[in-house]
């Protein structure tokens, strides 16, 4: 069983993916407010995401024997100015979620937690990826600045994006 400065951490982390959720979510309601429906499926497929995510900790922590404790989700940003501050934000939230995965690993390294630094490895793969996906929206967004052809363009893109179930090793969702 990982030590309990491990399941803390793993807690607050089932949090940080909720809360995550929660934001796109706001991010979601934001474009479909809108009508810019490519970006509201772009925001709805992430929102499940990170359900999957916040899973993938809460279904661990079962298996490995430690104790799930939930806590409030704090209230997310509802008003935005534009596309672009959209996509600002989430990046910038990917990268605190990223460090913070880098944090969970840490402790597995220093706690000789082999299990936790195994299963953690997917995130940190799937961080890169998700800071890799907010950003080339993002520099598409600057690119076309005010354009509202190209925000079409980008819209008619993200109306693609389709959710498939995240894939843990050793974890059922
Ligand atoms: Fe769970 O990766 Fe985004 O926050």
């Amino acid at each position: 069983m990982p030590n309990e400065k491990m399941i803390q951490a793993i807690n607050e982390q089932i949090n940080k993916e909720l809360f995550s959720a929660y934001f796109y979510l706001a991010m979601q309601a934001y474009f479909s407010s809108l009508n810019l429906d490519g970006f509201a499926n772009y925001f709805r497929v992430q929102v499940q995401e990170e359900r999957d995510h916040a899973l993938g900790f809460f279904n661990y922590l079962n298996k490995v024997g430690g104790k799930v404790t939930l806590t409030e989700i704090a209230k997310p940003q509802n008003d935005f100015s534009s596309p672009q501050e959209v996509f600002e934000l989430a990046l910038k939230h990917e990268q605190f979620v990223t460090r913070s995965i880098y944090s969970l690993m840490d402790i597995a390294r220093e706690t000789k937690d082999h299990t936790s630094e195994i299963f953690l490895q997917w995130y940190v793969t799937e961080q890169a990826e998700e800071e890799e996906n907010m950003g080339r929206v993002l520099n598409k967004l600057k690119l076309i600045k005010e354009d509202g052809a190209g925000l079409f363009m980008i819209d008619s893109e993200l109306a693609q994006r389709v959710y498939a179930p995240a894939v843990i090793p050793g974890i059922t969702l």
